[in-house]
């Protein structure tokens, strides 16, 4: 574990190959349950770049007419969301280390043009819990900026298997996804290759 800034945890290779593919085989069961759609960004309705769905009890939605939120079932089929798979829950008990489950998983899909612009994930009413992601497939380089949008930003590469975990003074930094880097053996399992070439999940507390 590297503590990359106060409260910004990098876990590299948390998940051996074995656990990667176990965890790939069951995001493919919660994209067959719940289908990636295209969100839109709030106001301007422009399309993200980033293939979405979510599993857990609240998905983080996006779209024109009312912006970001979380709702209890998926945009497109109306239909709740899957089950968080348990290791999930597992690693956040091990990794994020707060005293309340996860309610939302959020599972970001990236071809090779893909990414994702600076954000904060401000969208929780608690802000006190951390945030934990996961990656699979291709590294990308991924930029951590501070507090305030134009505060001077750090990279470093999230490859397959890597965990990273916002909390406590980094909850509220500002952070991106600026490329899908060619990757060396990074490759994902045939299943969920068909659908990208990286795939995020971001576990967060929301209410
Ligand atoms: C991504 N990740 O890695 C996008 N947010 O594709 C995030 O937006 C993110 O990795 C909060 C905490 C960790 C993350
Ligand atoms: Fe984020």
């Amino acid at each position: 574990m590297l503590e990359i800034a106060p409260g910004v945890f990098h876990f590299p290779a948390c998940l051996d190959q074995a656990a990667q593919a176990a965890l790939a085989d069951e995001i493919v069961e919660v994209i067959a349950a719940a289908p990636l759609y295209v969100s839109t960004m709030p106001k301007t309705g422009a399309p993200m770049s980033v293939r979405m769905t979510n599993c857990g009890a609240l998905g983080w939605v996006s779209d024109k007419a009312q912006g970001y939120r979380y709702e209890a079932r998926h945009p497109k089929t109306g239909e709740p969301w899957p089950a968080m798979p348990p290791r999930l829950l597992q690693l956040w008990d091990e990794l994020a280390r707060y005293h309340r489950p996860p309610e939302a998983c959020l599972v970001n899909v990236y071809d090779e043009k893909a990414r994702m612009g600076l954000h904060q994930d401000r969208d929780e009413a608690d802000l006190a819990a951390p945030i934990f992601s996961l990656s699979l497939g291709a590294d990308c380089r991924f930029r951590l900026g501070g507090t305030r949008r134009g505060d001077r930003a750090i990279a470093f590469a999230l490859s397959s298997g890597d965990a990273l975990v916002l909390s406590g003074p980094a909850r509220m930094r500002y952070h991106g996804v600026d490329r899908i880097l060619p990757t060396v053996d990074a490759s994902l399992p045939p299943a969920l290759a068909a659908f990208g070439v990286r795939v995020n999940l971001t576990l967060r507390r929301v209410t």
